[in-house]
């Protein structure tokens, strides 16, 4: 079996990826290792940039997205008793859309293999990679239904597996790798409960930080700061609701609204960078290559403008031996995965800060936070980047 292009990974960017090849007939195969009634349904993000959506809106895969998606262009910080308003939307004219990951997953399938007649292969088992530094790589896996070793051959290799993937693994050792750990845990919580805002919450709160994010009008995600690699079970399904009262309160709010919890996870909150995305024929695109702790709401985004770049490098390369996308390709991807790193950082100090137990971080966080309400140009800045605005330049 041939392919010019083997995709691992049907997570938003292989399947951006591939609805990208498949609209310009370049023929591709993806390989995952989930069935599709499991990715269709795994909750995660919920919140996409304006130029993401745009950039689906341009290639045909976000007419559902349009359709169905909030459109959020205000945040509430609440701290000490007190709520702030910031509206990011009127500084920069640009909103952020809601839209359940599963929900996008759902349409690039569907677009993939129902309409541009791509080739998916569900449940994989144990893929590996071969020959990546010559022009003639190839894919092995083991079939889900027969249980026998397939090769595929072909010309390039699109890493979008995922955090936990294969892809990262078989890089060589020049290949830097750089990590953060912020040393803090998230309990991330789903609730069957409509939002108690009709924007996002920032809680900033001595016991911890604690947000808000609507989902859709029946289930809202909530988070919680908790310590790294905390037990979901310390956390009763009461104790939730009462810190999430107390983080998230201000004077003059109503309680929040609450429901049973239908999602409850610690994430340990940690970035790294892989650095060229690229060895060989193989090209890294998501998570695979760079992880951004869900402090920012970056890490989809990111995957989206991955899978921009790769998917017109492919068509340019193997439709008009243009070779220059390929070229650039790290490069251009790791501009934008630094500065939402950056920005990850510095949204963190105002999220932990105050429950650091440092004062003096405390001190300077309320001061980070207090130039964003009084200084247009601290706000302005905010806002672009918040919005990912600020990353193109
Ligand atoms: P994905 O979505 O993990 O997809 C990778 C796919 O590869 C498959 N796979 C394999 N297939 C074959 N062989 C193997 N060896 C394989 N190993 C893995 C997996 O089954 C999967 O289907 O990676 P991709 O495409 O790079 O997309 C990245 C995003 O999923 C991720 O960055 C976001 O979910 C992060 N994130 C958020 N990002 C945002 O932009 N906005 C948000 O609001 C937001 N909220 C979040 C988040 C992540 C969270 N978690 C669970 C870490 C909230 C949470 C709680």
């Amino acid at each position: 079996q041939r392919f010019p292009v083997v995709i691992v990974g049907a997570g938003p960017a292989g399947l951006t990826v591939g609805n990208i090849l498949r609209a310009a007939g370049v023929d591709c195969l993806v390989l995952e290792a989930e069935t599709r009634a499991f990715i269709e349904r795994r909750p995660r993000a919920g919140v996409i940039e304006e130029w993401a959506v745009r950039g689906l809106q341009r290639r045909g895969l976000a007419d559902t997205l349009l359709e169905r998606a909030q459109l959020h262009s205000e945040c509430e910080f609440r701290f000490a008793g007190d709520r702030f308003r910031f509206a990011y939307g009127e500084l920069t004219g640009q909103h952020h859309f809601v839209y359940p990951q599963p929900l996008l997953v759902t349409d690039l399938v569907h677009e993939y293999a129902d309409t541009r007649g791509g080739e998916i292969r569900f449940g994989v088992r144990d893929v590996r990679l071969h020959d990546l530094e010559t022009s003639r790589p190839s894919v092995s896996y083991t079939d889900a239904g027969t249980g026998e070793r397939q090769l595929v051959e072909c010309e390039f290799v699109a890493g979008c597996d995922g955090a936990r993937g294969v892809s990262r693994t078989v890089l060589p050792h020049t290949t830097h790798i750089a990590r953060h750990d912020y040393g803090i845990g998230w309990l991330a919580l789903l609730a069957e409960a409509p939002p108690s805002s009709d924007c996002v919450l920032f809680g900033i709160h001595p016991n911890g930080f604690a947000g808000h994010m609507a989902r859709s009008p029946e289930v809202t995600r909530y988070y919680l700061e908790c310590p790294p690699g905390d037990d979901p079970d310390n956390w009763s399904h009461d104790r939730i609701w009462a810190e999430l009262q107390q983080r998230l309160g201000a004077d003059g709010t109503p309680p929040l609204t609450e429901g049973p919890l239908i999602e409850k996870r610690v994430l340990d909150m940690h970035n790294y960078v892989v650095e060229p995305m690229t060895y060989g024929r193989l090209f890294l695109a998501g998570d695979s290559a760079h992880l951004t702790a869900p402090i920012a709401a970056k890490g989809m985004n990111l995957a989206l403008h991955d899978a921009f770049l790769l998917g017109d490098a492919l068509v340019a390369y193997l439709g008009k031996d243009d070779g220059s996308g390929l070229d650039g390709y790290s490069q251009a991807c790791l501009r934008r995965v630094w500065d939402y790193q950056e920005f990850s950082q510095w949204l963190s100090e105002i999220y932990h800060g105050t429950s650091s137990g440092d004062e003096y971080r405390a001190g300077t966080t309320f001061a980070r936070l207090r130039r964003l309400f009084t200084s247009p140009a601290a706000a302005a800045a905010f806002a672009e980047q918040y919005l990912g605005t600020a990353a193109a330049y």
